[in-house]
């Protein structure tokens, strides 16, 4: 069955705070550093090639592009920080406006952080982490790009970032989840999938779990001899 995240489409772009859809169904945003595969992350998990839009060149996703789930829920694609060669005043406009999006947008239940794991965390996605854990809100890091790595390589940097969000937020290290990913070679999504699906109330879970209830119920159920329960099977 497809998960429901498989059935994203673009709803809209805002390089502003007044140009974001009003608040309404629950929101997960992807951030990360510039190029870290924020956009790159999403088509996977949408299992499409081009629905973010996604670029060598760093810094490519200027605003925060929002992508609208048949269930109604929404993804947020965030600008990507940290990217020295954006002129000052644009790079304060698009931290600012990240900034503010992710202290004040009601709707938002949850955070994927987008981390190329060959580098680990940065000082700016722990000072982004501390932003936002206070908020009692889970965060999902993806630490991606695994396909890089060796197994070895990748078993040190997932370790390794767990160890950062340990040691950096005692308190809260338990709201954060880290899966080794890679939307080059689809590492990691049937676990990303369920954790953003159950913030966003549309795991397969549920209805998974009544298609096993309504088969245990029928197996349950009392035979009455001599009565046909149905169309007989072709032998
Ligand atoms: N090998 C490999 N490359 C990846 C992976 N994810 C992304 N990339 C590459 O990394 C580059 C940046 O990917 P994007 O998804 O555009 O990154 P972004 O975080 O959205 O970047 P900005 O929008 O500029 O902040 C592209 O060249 C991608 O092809 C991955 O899992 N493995
Ligand atoms: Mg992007």
């Amino acid at each position: 069955m497809k998960h429901p995240l498989q059935q994203a489409e673009f709803l809209t772009t805002a390089a502003r705070d007044d140009q974001l859809p009003p608040p309404g169904p629950p929101e997960v945003a992807f951030a990360g550093r510039s190029n870290a595969g924020k956009s790159s992350a999403i088509n996977a998990l949408a299992n499409q090639t081009r629905l973010a839009f996604t670029s060598k060149t760093p810094g490519r996703t200027q605003q925060i592009n929002l992508f609208r789930l048949r269930a109604g829920a929404l993804l947020a694609d965030l600008p990507g920080y940290g990217y020295a060669a954006v002129p000052q005043e644009l790079k304060r406009h698009w931290q600012e406006f990240v900034a503010h999006y992710l202290a004040t947008r009601q709707t938002l239940v949850g955070l994927a952080l987008v981390v190329d794991a060959r580098h680990g965390l940065a000082e700016l996605d722990l000072q982004l982490l501390g932003g936002f854990l206070p908020s009692g809100r889970p965060v999902l890091v993806l630490a991606t790009k695994m396909d890089k790595l060796t197994s070895s390589e990748q078993r040190l940097a997932h370790r390794g970032i767990e160890r950062v969000v340990a040691e950096t937020f005692p308190a809260q290290a338990a709201h954060v989840t880290v899966v080794p990913f890679s939307a080059k070679r689809h590492i990691g999504i049937a676990a990303a999938e369920t954790i953003l699906g159950g913030w966003l109330g549309i795991d397969n879970a549920p209805a998974e779990a009544r298609k096993a209830a309504r088969i245990a119920a029928k197996e349950k159920a009392p035979r009455t001899r001599g009565v046909s329960r149905g169309p007989k099977r072709p032998a």
